[in-house]
């Protein structure tokens, strides 16, 4: 994955926090939505790549921007064919409610080295570095933390748990609650909240529960970046889900797929805060039409994790 990319994706998941930030607290998820999209399929135009989105907004027919499939980037002769994983509003309620951990993301990978996962649920379990090799989601969550515990040499009550706030969590809960493990019960975001179990200083060591598993391989990939475990099952709801599943080639639909099965090689990963999170500080709007943006760009390769901190100004780039 060459270097000189990445301050490359930054500038498009700059472009898209900005533009969805603008709909922040205003109750309406869609429009977010597409604002992040409709900048995010601009800025790509810019890139000197030959790129294909892999994971996006989903199939053809459903999305006009950014499907499965599209080809994204300035193509020339010399552009390096990448797969492209993306989310331009990681947590649009989040954003239309003004709440916690919005984010604009972007993975990439040379081609054919994401798994090509359908717009289903996933059982996730996420942990940072120091814990990589514990987790199993085989085991039960009460095995899985006090495994976690063990490698963090902390008591399981100093343990802190990520769980999306869902009527389907309601035993996985119990459970940890029974242990005595903490909890952060979080509205919507698991992509935020995965990377911040690998994020030094943000108080949250595991994840674990249902989420979106497309969101489920960018996970992945930011833990490649930052050396640290994840592991995921698909989840069906009906078999009009399982034969989606099948068609976009999937074997064994009840397959435990790991960190490397889901995000393979030499990874890059890119995200900008559209609000403010775990691990990073949302756009700010600044007197005199300027704006700042709070972005991670990190590499697998290197393991360089960079963040960067933008003044924008739109009285002279009226990029949104
Ligand atoms: C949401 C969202 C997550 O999965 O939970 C979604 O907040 C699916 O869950 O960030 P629901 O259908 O219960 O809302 C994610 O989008 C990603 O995993």
């Amino acid at each position: 994955m060459e270097r000189n990319l990445a301050l490359e994706f930054v500038r498009i998941t700059e472009a898209a926090a900005l533009a969805s930030a603008r709909w922040m607290g205003l109750g309406k998820e869609k429009e977010a939505d597409q604002a992040a999209v409709d900048a995010m399929r601009r800025a790509f135009d810019s890139v000197r790549i030959d790129g294909t989105v892999v994971i996006g907004e989903g199939e053809r027919d459903e999305a006009p921007m950014l499907f499965i499939g599209e080809k994204v980037g300035r193509k020339s002769d010399d552009a390096p064919p990448i797969d492209i994983a993306l989310d331009p509003l990681e947590g649009t309620t989040i954003c239309a409610k003004g709440g916690v951990g919005a984010i604009a993301v972007i993975a990439v990978a040379e081609r054919g080295n994401f798994l090509h996962a359908p717009d289903t649920y996933m059982d996730k379990i996420a942990c940072g570095p120091e814990a990589k090799g514990a987790i199993d989601l085989d085991l039960s969550p009460t095995e899985n933390i006090r495994r976690v515990a063990e490698k963090l040499g902390k008591p399981v009550e100093d343990v802190t748990v990520v769980i999306l706030d869902r009527p389907r969590h309601e035993a996985l809960i119990a459970e940890v609650r029974k242990l005595g493990s903490r909890i952060q019960l979080i509205g919507d975001g698991d992509v935020s909240a995965a990377v911040a179990a690998a994020w030094p200083g943000s108080g949250i060591d595991l994840l674990i529960g249902i989420g979106g598993a497309p969101e489920g391989v960018i996970s992945a990939a930011a833990m490649q970046c930052l050396g640290g475990d994840f592991q995921g099952r698909l989840k069906f709801r009906n078999d009009e889900e399982r034969a989606r599943a099948t068609k976009m080639g999937i074997k064994d639909l009840d397959k435990k797929f790991t960190i490397d099965e889901l995000a393979r090689g030499k990874v890059m990963f890119c995200a900008t805060g559209v609000t403010d999170g775990p691990f990073l500080k949302g756009v700010k709007a600044l007197p005199g039409r300027r704006a700042t943006t709070h972005s991670v760009v990190m590499r697998s390769e290197t393991g360089t994790i960079r963040t960067i901190d933008t003044q924008h100004n739109f009285t002279k780039k009226a990029n949104v």
